[in-house]
């Protein structure tokens, strides 16, 4: 294990959270429910081929004055958790911060305006958790020319794909990595292998070096898209999603995993994981020397289900009884 990655991997325990625009959809859009095998709440802007406008239209239904993120970092923090990573930009390529790269972000579209990562990163160092944030790079269905899978049937250039990278990757990138103080983690997601996509190498070297520029303790998992075999400077391995730990690996890995099924706020999603099942898959993880982070779906209030906090709560709790937090 590098040093950096040292706090990480004796962290054991993180909050991942899913909220954006979809929150507010809640996984139903018009009336119609499933039309996919992909049910995710956070994909619907994809899957139901919204029109932008429409979609920035669901920020209507968020409650601005409940939200408080304060709240996530405080749940996090008595469920003994020891880091929380925000969806900064999920696939569909709304900032959560006050991003000058483009109008398609948080501030841009509320009154007064907000800036969901700083009041986060503000919350996380006052309660003495770290802040990681999750960037999809790879992913982007709003710019014309970033990834979603009607480019395999209407293809785009390499120069047009790198003309996202230029213009929107690496100047957002550098925003978060420059204005919201010291970043634990970049969360990179997709685990495509680059030799057999759009996105070249010299991309994601390009981007894991401006992240070693600006913030040389910052940790970057392999979905980036280079695995800890092909690069030695990747700090940690994520698995799939809900996907636990069987062996013990020579390096820092991690499972990101959910309560339910969806990882956004979704009504119809309600087959809730029971704590001890929740408990299991930590321990689990932890015995063998990886780490869990635990996915909260907060709706569009800014609210935590019920079903969610309850238990991580109860995980807090043995945690406590346990010795552990
Ligand atoms: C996946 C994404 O497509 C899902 O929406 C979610 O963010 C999960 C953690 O990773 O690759």
């Amino acid at each position: 294990t590098n040093p950096r990655a040292r706090w990480f991997v004796d962290a054991r325990f993180g909050m991942f959270i899913h909220w954006g625009i979809y929150s507010g959809a809640e996984g139903v859009w018009k009336g119609e429910k499933l039309r996919h095998d992909n049910n995710y709440g956070e994909w619907i802007f994809y899957r139901n081929s919204i029109d932008k406008t429409e979609y920035l239209s669901l920020l209507d239904r968020f409650d601005w004055d409940a939200i408080d993120p304060e709240e996530w970092v405080l749940l996090a923090k008595q469920s003994g958790m020891k880091y929380v990573t925000l969806t900064a930009k999920h696939h569909d390529g709304f900032a959560l911060w006050d991003s000058q790269v483009s109008d398609y972000d948080v501030a841009d579209h509320t009154q007064p305006r907000r800036d969901i990562v700083k009041e986060l990163a503000e919350a996380c160092q006052k309660h003495g958790l770290k802040l990681g944030l999750y960037y999809s790079h790879w992913v982007d269905w709003e710019h014309p020319y970033g990834w979603d899978h009607s480019k395999e049937i209407y293809p785009i250039s390499a120069a047009q794909y790198d003309q996202y990278w230029q213009e929107k990757v690496m100047p957002q990138m550098r925003e978060l990595l420059t204005n919201y103080g010291p970043i634990g983690m970049i969360w990179f997601d997709m685990w495509i292998n680059h030799s057999e996509s759009i996105v070249s190498k010299a991309q994601l070297l390009q981007l894991k070096s401006l992240i070693r520029e600006l913030q040389p303790d910052c940790l970057v998992n392999s979905r980036l898209g280079l695995s800890m075999e092909e690069d030695s400077d990747i700090d940690f391995r994520t698995l799939g999603d809900n996907q636990l730990g069987t062996t013990k690996l020579d390096y820092p890995w991690q499972s990101p995993g959910t309560v339910a099924h969806s990882w956004g706020f979704h009504q119809l999603d309600t087959e809730w994981k029971s704590t001890s099942g929740l408990l299991r898959a930590l321990i689990g993880n932890v015995s063998l020397n990886g780490n869990y982070m635990l996915n909260i779906g907060p709706r569009a209030d800014g609210q935590v289900p019920y079903e969610i906090s309850q238990r991580m709560l109860e995980m807090g709790q043995w945690l406590k009884v346990n010795g552990e937090a």
